[in-house]
């Protein structure tokens, strides 16, 4: 034990980016969201309130302890220039994928997810899309403006096409955004497990980007967001979500939305960073 001990990175991590397989990234921008901003201090919290957790899984039955991650810090961000921001967050995307990293991101808003996934796609052609989230996020624009974090999904649909975009747990979203996702996209509205279960075996091996929304959860277990939505999983669903993503060939992951000014209790935040460390167990190698 050492005598002296810095927390000011996710679980303490002392890992360097070279030695690392997996590397966590902050991603301090929240300049597109429809309602409360907050989500740009969601990374420091993540790594505050990962202190309380164990690095043990009793889940998994596996130890961080036994996984090499660094924690890279935040991306400076030109605060209000968004196509700035969503260009040094492709930057940095770029480099993790060229160092063959597997990608964790700290929201941040949800259109953080858009220039992460264009890096991610280039590098895998036949990439899959799984999105946990309350909100469809298929706007064309929102308010005229078509960079948004409701619109971060369309964009997505876009790029890879909307058949490989897999959408679990919606249950806000204008008429014409489920219209879109009937003709268009899987989606799967309310639901979770039930569903991600039997898409999971069509899957198959095909490399998938995870973007999980924290708002996918009730607000009961995930108050600090900045678009409450009713309804949802519960914090157990969630953490069996990612379980579930053992069966899969998961190249990269975010979560987003999470905006700690909303949540005291900092659960929401917690939750976050039990989910960041259950998928470094599940989805990433040991490295003795
Ligand atoms: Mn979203």
């Amino acid at each position: 034990m050492e005598l002296v001990e810095r927390y000011s990175s996710f679980m303490g991590s002392n890992d360097s980016y070279d030695e690392a397989d997996t590397v966590i990234v902050g991603v301090p921008m929240d300049f597109t969201v429809s309602y409360r901003p907050g989500s740009r201090f969601a990374s420091q919290v993540v790594r505050n309130v990962s202190y309380v957790l164990e690095e043990y899984s009793v889940y998994l039955d596996r130890d961080l302890a036994d996984y090499k991650y660094h924690d890279w810090g935040d991306i400076n961000l030109p605060i209000g220039n968004v196509p700035a921001s969503l260009e040094r967050i492709a930057e940095v995307s770029a480099r993790l994928c060229n160092d063959n990293k597997f990608p964790i991101f700290v929201g941040g808003e949800h259109l953080v997810s858009y220039p992460i996934i264009s890096e991610v796609y280039k590098k895998h052609p036949d990439l899959v899309v799984i999105q946990f989230d309350a909100h469809a996020d298929l706007r064309v624009d929102y308010l005229g403006e078509p960079n948004s974090h409701a619109t971060v999904m369309r964009k997505v649909c876009d790029l890879i096409g909307g058949r490989n975009l897999y959408q679990f747990g919606i249950r806000s979203g204008t008429r014409e955004e489920f219209t879109y996702a009937k003709a268009s996209t899987n989606m799967y509205v309310d639901q979770v497990i039930a569903p991600l279960r039997n898409v999971i075996p069509g899957i198959g091996g095909k490399p998938v980007y995870l973007t999980i929304d924290i708002d996918v959860v009730d607000p009961a277990f995930a108050p600090g967001t900045g678009t409450v939505e009713p309804g949802g999983i519960s914090a157990r669903e969630l953490i069996e979500a990612v379980h579930l993503m053992r069966e899969l060939n998961i190249v990269g992951m975010d979560i987003v939305e999470i905006a700690p000014a909303f949540d005291q209790s900092e659960r929401t935040a917690l939750l976050g960073a039990k989910i960041i460390r259950e998928a470094i167990l599940g989805c990433t190698r040991p490295n003795p």
